[in-house]
């Protein structure tokens, strides 16, 4: 357990949800950061704890959206773990509802995060470029009833921004489109205009855009927990699960895993390409195609000739069509989807919640 002392406003916690929180006496209000099985981690104003819900909460829900979700409001019983895990009571009315329509699937619903303010839909300009998917990350942003706000992500890989900007405000009519790489200071200094204190913003988008380095980007340097997400991320770890990270003065982000579509490469590339795979493991950049990144050890390699130019143009050829072969992905797709879900009480309440939804309507 982290002990400080949380600014509690910056962390989003509003008037309104202080007047709804009276109403629960002897009870502390915190907000969930993540969640994994039943086990939550919930920020109160004296740091981040363990918690889990009382047996009355879990028998009293009707549906899996009831259940806590990251970015919520909750009532807890402690600030202090030293006697224990914290208990969940009650959650406070959400302000704003991020759902998705879970893919393979047909009656399925996720909620990815509740209270948001901003949706970051994170697009990479080389790869994972994509008009249609973008539509459709698109349309599932305005139902939230959050701003959506496109980041075109990985701008150093890509020659013709101009173009892709057109193509991108074609099909976003009134959506705000930045241009973003974490590859220089300035690169990623535009998200800020959408950060403030006491706002949350989401960041969404398919696996390996980006969006958990772009939040290690504005994240104070220093701060271990930046060290450790940074060195994650050097062993290629992508991320598993929803978090909720404050930022100083600047509010909440939450990041999400992606889902990866394309872009497995497959073991034998790796292993006819051993020499480029481990001189890339100095690359700056774990994706760096070493071509006109900074801090490229394999172009590096070639300038002090060690390596043969043929060799890294052989090795893109090969793995260019390797991509193509990662139609393997649904199934990826659905693992981590189960992995988030798994504890959360099934297809089932899912299928409820999707129910109530289209009620409002
Ligand atoms: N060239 C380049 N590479 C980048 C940039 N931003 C991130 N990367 C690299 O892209 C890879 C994936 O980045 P992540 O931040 O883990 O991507 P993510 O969107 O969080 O992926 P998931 O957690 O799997 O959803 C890493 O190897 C990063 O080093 C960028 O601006 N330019
Ligand atoms: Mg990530
Ligand atoms: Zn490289």
């Amino acid at each position: 357990m982290k002990l400080n002392n949380i600014d509690m406003k910056n962390l989003g916690l509003t008037e309104d949800f202080i007047q709804e929180s009276k109403i629960y006496k002897d009870l502390f209000v915190g907000r969930v950061s993540s969640q994994s099985k039943n086990l939550y981690k919930v920020i109160t104003e004296k740091g981040e704890i363990v918690a889990e819900i009382s047996g009355k909460y879990h028998y009293s829900v009707k549906g899996t959206s009831e259940y806590p979700a990251v970015g919520d409001f909750v009532m807890i019983d402690r600030t202090n773990t030293s006697q224990g895990n914290g208990i969940i009571h009650h959650i406070l009315s959400r302000k704003s509802v991020f759902a998705r329509e879970m893919a393979g699937t047909k009656e399925g619903i996720q909620i990815v995060a509740t209270n948001i303010d901003t949706v970051f839909i994170c697009m990479s300009l080389n790869d994972d470029y994509n008009l249609r998917r973008l539509e459709r990350y698109l349309s599932i942003a305005w139902d939230s009833g959050a701003v959506p706000v496109i980041v075109l992500t990985k701008s150093d890989l890509c020659m013709d921004i101009e173009i892709r900007l057109n193509e991108v405000s074609s099909i976003a009519i009134g959506v705000e489109v930045l241009v973003t790489t974490s590859t220089s200071d300035e690169g990623y200094q535009s998200l800020k205009k959408f950060l403030s204190s006491g706002k949350t913003a989401a960041f969404i988008g398919s696996s390996g855009v980006g969006k958990s380095t772009l939040i290690n980007c504005l994240l104070d340097q220093n701060t271990l927990e930046t060290n450790e997400i940074r060195n994650d991320d050097k062993g290629r770890h992508t991320t598993t699960r929803r978090e909720l990270i404050m930022l100083p003065n600047l509010g909440v982000v939450i990041d999400t895993p992606g889902m990866r579509e394309l872009g497995i490469i497959n073991a034998d590339l790796t292993k006819s390409f051993s020499d480029i795979d481990e001189l890339a493991f100095d690359c700056k950049f774990n994706d760096c195609t070493h071509q006109h990144e900074p801090n490229c050890a394999v172009q590096k390699a070639i300038k002090d000739g060690v390596l043969l130019v043929e060799r890294l143009e052989s090795y893109w050829k090969l793995k260019k069509e390797a991509k193509y072969q990662g139609l393997n992905s649904k199934m990826i797709e659905k693992e981590k989807t189960n992995e988030m879900l798994r504890g959360m009480g099934g297809m089932k309440n899912f299928r409820d919640f999707k129910k109530s939804i289209k009620k409002r309507r």
